[in-house]
């Protein structure tokens, strides 16, 4: 099915009276890396092989350097525009302690990225920072991704397998992944050898795709969480980080509870809509700085 309120402009396209959709609350919720800012407000980010430029004025939102046909294709499902965030947000705004995380963060929504840069870009996230996180990712880019140009400056894909393939180990290190380089070099060369194959674990059920990510080298549950959340579509997935961590103790539950545990029990509150409670916890929790006694 085709969405609707689109039209086309001579570069790009809009969506109008667009709900539930705030460039800061998507780009900046912890659920991608390359996405950045503009000074004009604007963000621009590479995604699936192309250069993408996203402006909201009003309740529209333009896309730049993209046509209908990309849009029906890529960007409807990337940006989640077929998903009902009203629905999603009522039902969790009957919670007082959820309420506060969802008006906070009211323009979310669950970006579908690709599952090989995601994996890569997860197991590069392990123990590390965002800012950090995103300079390994994008020198990596550079270093083996294919170049793209907008508005006259140069812009990198993600790199494929194939392209990562050809990698040394030391060649990975120099791009600031320190112990988790051989992880990804690892995962790169099972995925490009076709012993592992994301599309196949994706079509799994939740709790099988959660078990087949964790064979990989230098994945465990949360990151595994991270990836089936944000490129599987596997919506049951709770990553528990120290933010989400610290939000569970602060909204529900005693101080020394372990990480198993708040996964456990965040799974049986929001069932299949975990992964969305979580994001709006984990925006709150990092963006108020909140802090547990
Ligand atoms: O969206 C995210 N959710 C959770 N739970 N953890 C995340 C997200 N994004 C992200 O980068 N992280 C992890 O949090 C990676 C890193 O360990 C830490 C950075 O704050």
């Amino acid at each position: 099915m085709d969405y609707k309120n689109i039209e086309s402009f001579n570069e790009g396209i809009i969506i109008k009276d667009v709900e539930n959709f705030e460039l800061d609350h998507i780009f900046e919720c912890g659920q991608c890396f390359r996405w950045n800012k503009q000074d004009n407000g604007n963000y621009i980010g590479v995604a699936y092989g192309k250069v993408i430029e996203i402006e909201k004025k009003d309740k529209d939102v333009k896309i730049y350097n993209i046509d209908e046909d990309e849009f029906n294709k890529t960007w409807c499902d990337y940006f989640d525009l077929k998903r009902d965030y009203t629905t999603i947000k009522e039902k969790f705004e009957k919670d007082p302690l959820l309420k506060r995380s969802v008006n906070f963060g009211y323009g979310i929504r669950l970006l579908q990225q690709e599952p090989f840069e995601l994996t890569i870009s997860f197991i590069i996230s392990s123990n590390n920072r965002i800012p950090m996180i995103k300079r390994a990712i994008n020198n990596l880019s550079l270093k083996w991704g294919k170049s793209i140009e907008y508005k006259g400056e140069i812009y990198f894909a993600f790199p494929t397998e194939a392209d990562l393939e050809r990698a040394s180990l030391e060649e990975i290190q120099s791009c600031g992944l320190g112990f988790r380089s051989k992880y990804v070099k690892d995962t790169v060369h099972r995925v490009h050898s076709g012993e592992v194959n994301l599309e196949f674990i994706k079509s799994q059920s939740d709790d099988v795709c959660h078990e087949e990510l964790q064979k990989l080298s230098g994945i465990g549950p949360k990151v595994s969480d991270c990836i089936m959340l944000f490129s599987m579509q596997k919506y049951s997935a709770f990553p528990v980080d120290v933010w989400v961590k610290r939000a569970m103790q602060f909204f529900y539950l005693a101080p020394d509870v372990s990480l198993p545990k708040i996964r456990i029990f965040a799974r049986d509150k929001f069932e299949n809509l975990a992964g969305f409670a979580q994001q709006y916890l984990f925006y709150y929790a990092r963006e108020n700085n909140i802090k547990i006694e």
